[in-house]
């Protein structure tokens, strides 16, 4: 199957090819005229409705459905930090851009409490139908930035999980093991290709 996914996002494209490759299916992002169409976002507390709307969004521009062989996806997340009621949250990816990694680390300085999680939603769109799949990843927040891997706020946060590292010190295979996105996309595999008992 060719997965077409809908984002700006290359990091988001390369975490998905990885995990679908040993499945034989192909991820490659959506480009309009060679760029990664824009999409406007609602207003709106919830990743979910913003995957939904980005997912009718995509929909109204390709203008139906693909052939049988291909499928789509799109995908929100964001990272919600306890201590600050769950911000950014879905507005993580205007805070990346306005405030940056140093910004939340500053408005972090001297906090005891660094607990944090991201989370994903990820809409798939095959054979007319839609389904959602959600993967969450409980981590704290490190004091300063580590690591040259992965994307957005990778370099300051630490998985649960991880013996301490960043997720931006891990591979993108090893990130996807306990990654909010490797959650949902699994259970998408899941979906396609259920276990047999
Ligand atoms: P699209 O919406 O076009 O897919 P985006 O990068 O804006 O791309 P999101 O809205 O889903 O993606 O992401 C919200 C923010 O969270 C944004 O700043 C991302 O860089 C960041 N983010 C999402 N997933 C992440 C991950 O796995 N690791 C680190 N940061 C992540």
């Amino acid at each position: 199957m060719k997965i077409v996914f809908v984002t700006s996002n290359k990091g988001k494209v390369l975490e998905a090819s990885e995990i679908f490759a040993p499945l034989g299916h192909t991820v490659e992002q959506f480009l309009d005229n060679g760029e990664a169409p824009e999409f406007s976002e609602p207003q709106s507390d919830g990743i979910e409705e913003v995957t939904i709307s980005k997912m009718e969004q995509a929909l109204m521009m390709l203008e139906g459905d693909p052939d049988e062989e291909t499928a789509i996806i799109v995908e929100d997340a964001g990272l919600f930090i306890d201590s600050l009621g769950g911000f950014p949250g879905p507005y993580s990816s205007y805070v990346e851009g306005k405030l940056g990694l140093d910004g939340i680390l500053k408005i972090m300085e001297g906090d005891g409490n660094r607990s944090a999680e991201f989370r994903a939603v990820v809409a798939f769109h095959h054979l007319g139908h839609t389904n959602i799949f959600r993967g969450v990843c409980r981590g704290t927040i490190a004091h300063e930035k580590r690591g040259r891997g992965g994307f957005g706020y990778d370099p300051i946060f630490v998985p649960s999980s991880s013996d301490g590292r960043t997720s931006a010190e891990m591979s993108t295979v090893e990130k996807s093991s306990i990654s909010h996105r490797g959650e949902a996309l699994n259970k998408l595999i899941q979906f396609l290709a259920p276990p047999s008992m």
